[in-house]
């Protein structure tokens, strides 16, 4: 069992909230606790902002990065968040494992420029499932 962080897009966009859930549920379903399953729910409220709230929101993230044993991260989506996340990360040593459809986009150089970072480009999601799969067998 791992403590996984999950990074994926809220403000950035919610175009792929619904393959993160999947991703969320199939981390589960495979024994790992996901500390941030918020990131997958369908009705996240994205208005639901202030400073009070967002300073609650970076205390909690940033504590549950600190925690995690490794961070997935599905950045198909661009976010400043995420990117934020994946330098905290790389700070604080935790494994970084990052999937992305390449068939729709062209992830960051400052990404795939850096050698710290797993990254796992797919075409399909059965694909990006049967990587998934094998990354945390792997694990066990
Ligand atoms: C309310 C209910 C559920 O979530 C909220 C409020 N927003 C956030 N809550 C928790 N984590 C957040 C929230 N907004 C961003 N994050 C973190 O940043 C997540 O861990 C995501 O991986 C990442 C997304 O960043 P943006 O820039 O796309 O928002």
């Amino acid at each position: 069992m791992k403590k996984i962080y999950f990074a994926g897009s809220i403000r950035g966009g919610r175009a792929d909230a619904a393959l993160y859930a999947r991703m969320i549920d199939f981390m589960k379903e495979k024994g790992h606790v996901v500390l941030t399953e918020h990131v997958g729910h369908p009705e996240l409220n994205l208005l639901e902002q202030g400073k009070d709230k967002d300073g609650a929101i970076y205390t909690q993230d940033t504590g549950w990065l600190r925690e995690s044993e490794l961070l997935i991260g599905e950045c198909t989506n661009p976010s400043l968040g995420v990117g934020y996340e994946l330098a905290y990360a790389e700070r604080f040593g935790k494994p970084c494992y990052l999937f992305y459809d390449r068939t729709r986009t062209q992830l960051s150089a400052m990404l795939t420029g850096d050698p710290y970072f797993h990254i796992f480009p797919y075409e399909t999601e059965a694909e990006l499932f049967d990587a998934l799969g094998r990354l945390l067998k792997g694990m066990e």
